[in-house]
This record gives C-alpha cells, structure tokens and sequence, in this order.
C-alpha cells in the first residue's frame, strides 16, 4: 500500500492539503486527483510512501447535524456537550478563543492540532506553531463512502471536507484522544464539528464568523500517554472501512 500526501501553497500560505491510502495500481490515478484539487498554488509538494502493517477500524463515528442561529449559541452548545463529558466551562472557552483568535503564538493558524489538557487548559504539544498532524488515514473504500454520504442528503458543497475530517476525527478518537472541537481556516467555510467517544461526530454550524481566516483544531487528552498518542496520530497507518 502507498500513502499520499499532498499540500499546497500559495504565497507562503499553505491553502489546500489532501491525504489517500491506497493500493499501489491506483497511485497515477489519485496522483493526478490530488494534482487537480488545489485551484490555485505556487508550490505543490506530494510525499509517496510505502507503508506496511495497516491497521482497520471497522466503522466510523456516528454523525450528527445542528445549525444554529449564531456563533454564540453554537458555542454555548460545544460548551454544554462538553461538560456532559466532564470539561469544565472555562476549558472549553480557552479552546474555543484559541481558534478564534488563531492557535499559532506567531499569529494566525497552525498546520497541525493543539493538544490540550482538559483539566488544567494547558497546551501540551512539544511545537505550538507546527502542532500535531493526524495522518495516515483514509477510507477502505473512498467512492462508496461518499455515495453512502449523498445518500444521506450531503450536498456537494460540504463532501469533500466532511469525508476528510470524519476519516481524522475518527482515528484521533481511536488513538485516545477525548474530544476535538474543529473548524477550517477557510473564511467562506463555516461547518465545524465537535467529537468523541461519547457522542461522535456532531457538525455544527456557524462555528465561527463568515470571512474570517482562523480556524484549526484543538484535541484535549490526557498527558500521561502523550508519546503513545502522538505516535498513534502521526504514524500509525489505519483505514476505515464502514459508514456508521
Ligand atoms: C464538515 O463539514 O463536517 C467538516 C467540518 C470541518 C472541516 C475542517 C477543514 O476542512 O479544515
């Protein structure tokens, strides 16, 4: 099996990222999809990696939908959902102002995640302006996966983003992480999503203001298997293979 990678960027900017695992017949054909995906780059980079001892998760997070009149009351819910699995207020404020703001001490984004302890808020990853990249993820069957999607009335606007953060949100939960509370750092792109064990994958929109920049990810867990975890995230090659 090959892994693929694929990021773009342009001025300086990273502006679109991608990631297949795959067999290794189908390599020229998904090199040349995600060749396709970026509309506009200066520098494209695509990483090709034999990988071995793939591990299955055999199904996906349950997906759920809420829309709501605000950022506010958007919000307000993460925050309540989150408490039912034992984060107090406060932390999930400072998340939720982290991805505000934008999560990169430097300023603006982060390529990868912000690990936090749920307990104290404190940020736990060893870089804070490279974060931690789940990677090495996709679905056993990503064409099925997506007309499973249709199926279920996911309009065309939202698939590609959906298919791509569910595959992660579900190995982050698999690895060990508690809870993630997401949204993209594409200002015309508002969805965002919270998830966990407890109450998997729950898109939620307005996540954040329209034509607004930040946006990332924030994983909380637990400090004492940190190495373990990121390891899991970073390295670990795992394919899922059903819809849940
Ligand atoms: C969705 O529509 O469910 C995906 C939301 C998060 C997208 C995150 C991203 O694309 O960076």
């Amino acid at each position: 099996m090959r892994s693929v990678r694929m990021r773009a960027e342009l001025d300086g900017m990273h502006v679109s990222g991608a990631e297949r695992v795959i067999p290794h017949y189908e390599l020229e054909k998904v090199v040349m999809e995600l060749l396709k995906r970026p509309k506009r780059y200066d520098k494209i980079v695509i990483t090709i990696e034999r990988v071995e001892n793939l591990e299955t998760i055999p199904k996906s997070l349950p997906i759920k939908s809420h829309d709501f009149a605000d950022v506010e009351q958007a919000h307000k819910f993460v925050i309540k959902k989150l408490k039912e699995i034992g984060i107090e207020e406060s932390i999930t404020q400072k998340a939720l102002k982290l991805l505000t703001e934008g999560p990169n001490p430097k300023g603006g984004n982060m390529r990868g995640a912000v690990l936090m302890d749920p307990v104290s808020g404190e940020r736990l990853e060893p870089d804070q302006e490279r974060g931690i990249r789940t990677t090495r993820i996709d679905w056993r069957n990503r064409t099925a996966i997506k007309e499973a999607l249709r199926e279920r009335g996911i309009k065309k606007f939202y698939l590609e983003r959906l298919i791509d953060a569910l595959a992660i949100a579900t190995k982050n939960i698999h690895c060990g992480v508690i809870a993630e509370i997401c949204w993209s750092d594409d200002p015309e792109y508002t969805t965002g999503y919270i998830a966990s064990k407890e109450f998997g994958y729950i898109r939620i929109k307005p996540m954040k203001e329209e034509h607004t920049p930040t946006g990332g990810r924030v994983y909380f867990v637990k400090r004492e298997s940190l190495q373990e975890l990121i390891e899991c995230l970073e390295r670990k090659v795992m394919l899922i293979e059903q819809l849940l």
